[in-house]
């Protein structure tokens, strides 16, 4: 049986070895170390994401916990004096132009209380606090109780920022600025609140993307979507990165199901953390439980039976049915009610969860009209959502849906390598070919029976 490489991802290896999966993983996350964070991939993503960076430490702690502590601390030395966790810390040893758009762009120099090195200054989900705990409860040990302690009032002043400044709705949600806040950069959930956003494709003649030198650019987001991204951005960069008056004057400002999902996790985990490093854990379990009540309130459609974004601009929800709207049953305090609509949901023919499933989960609903297998986060099937997904049925017992979700995400692995991201139907691997949270992820489900 060929296991392949890590750079080649791993290609086709259909046998269910997990020794020899275990082995690519460990030699992807090997080969995207980068002194101290690991890129999400040598080629398309090569400097330091947020939530990737979260995702791999929860793979590190299996087999490199120093590497997993050291991911956190290089992600957390680059937050911004208002609590802000920037999506992308750029690694100054790059050359200009190695990633679309770059520092010089977000120009985050300019602006007051952001840190010595280069970064974006926009965030992605606040899963951090719970790949931490993670982490620490691989392996509890003075060092990790240490790196707790770092952590925590940083963890902390990060959740402020997303409950205070982002709270544009005033309801207890954080809002985002820019689809890249979601980290499903093109999900059909961001079609109609993008559609209101004023942007010229031809803006992007001054601009070149990387991303299509790497990737096929049919399954990348188009240069409409990009002109529209670089205006939202400018129109942050241009406020100086700042919240307040949000409301009046940014035109794209949507409450993400995903991200307040991630939110309330951290909650959860602060609790964890807090109890572990001698604080109080109180106060976390109480804003834990608010938020998953403003969710429930805000972005839960009982008739439809899923979640859906908010858009602050309308006040409407956005009408499609995407795999963002699973993410909350990740909520361990979710009402019954949510959860055994989102139970339904997951296991309609939209997504097609089961004990055994006949094709990999799909990050938007298969039956839309607008469901684009090739495309990005349009379609295919991600590690990310599936492990998420993952965990919330274990959290809610249905152990059953969760062995199946399970075996599909070990099966991508098998058949295609550690890629970005899957075709739905067939599992081919699509992106990136050595992606690091696919890898990551993978040894964390290998290691939970
Ligand atoms: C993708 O997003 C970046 C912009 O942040 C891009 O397309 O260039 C998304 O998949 C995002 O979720 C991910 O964090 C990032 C790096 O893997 O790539």
């Amino acid at each position: 049986m060929s296991t392949g490489t890590a750079a080649d991802g791993g290609a086709p290896a259909r046998a269910r070895d997990a020794g020899a999966l275990w082995r690519l993983a460990v030699a992807t996350l090997d080969g995207n170390w980068e002194h101290d964070h690991t890129v999400p991939s040598r080629t398309l993503y090569p400097h330091q994401w947020s939530w990737d960076s979260a995702f791999i430490a929860v793979g590190l702690s299996h087999v490199r916990p120093d590497r997993a502590w050291r991911e956190l601390r290089t992600l957390f030395a680059a937050q911004w004096a208002d609590g802000r966790v920037p999506h992308i810390v750029f690694n100054p040893a790059l050359r200009a132009g190695s990633y679309f758009p770059g520092p010089a762009f977000w120009d985050s120099a300019r602006v007051a209380g952001a840190p010595a090195v280069a970064t974006s200054g926009i965030v992605q989900p606040p899963v951090h606090a719970l790949a931490a705990w993670l982490v620490h409860r691989r392996a509890p040990s003075e060092r990790s109780r240490a790196e707790l302690a770092w952590l925590y009032p940083r963890l902390v002043a990060w959740q402020r920022y997303l409950t205070g400044r982002r709270d544009v709705g005033g309801a207890g949600l954080a809002s985002i600025v820019h689809p890249w806040e979601s980290g499903l950069d093109n999900s059909p959930a961001w079609d109609p609140p993008l559609a209101a956003v004023p942007a010229d494709v031809a803006v992007m003649r001054a601009y070149q993307r990387h991303d299509t030198d790497h990737a096929d650019a049919a399954h990348r987001p188009t240069d409409l979507d990009y002109a529209r991204y670089v205006a939202l951005v400018d129109a942050y960069r241009a406020g100086g990165y700042r919240d307040d008056g949000l409301g009046g004057r940014h035109p794209f400002l949507v409450e993400c199901p995903l991200l307040n999902t991630a939110l309330g996790l951290a909650e959860h985990a602060l609790a964890a953390i807090a109890r572990e490093t001698g604080a109080d854990p109180g106060p976390h379990r109480e804003r834990a439980a608010r938020i998953t009540a403003a969710l429930v309130d805000r972005l839960y459609d009982p008739v439809g039976g899923t979640f859906h974004p908010r858009d602050l601009r309308t006040g409407r929800l956005v009408p499609a049915r995407t795999a963002l709207g699973l993410m909350p049953l990740a909520l361990p305090g979710l009402p019954a009610r949510p959860v055994a609509a989102l139970l339904a949901e997951a296991c309609s023919p939209r997504f097609g969860l089961a004990a055994r499933m006949d094709r990999p989960l799909p990050s938007h609903d298969r039956t839309a009209p607008d469901f684009e297998p090739l495309r990005y986060w349009r379609g295919p099937s991600w590690q990310n959502l599936n492990w998420l997904l993952w965990r919330g049925l274990r959290a809610h017992h249905r152990f059953d849906l969760a062995a199946g979700l399970r075996d599909s995400m070990i099966d991508l692995v098998a058949t295609a390598g550690c890629h970005e991201y899957f075709h739905p139907d067939t599992g081919a691997g699509l992106g990136s070919p050595a992606f690091g949270w696919t890898a990551a992820l993978l040894l964390d489900v290998l290691a939970e029976t």
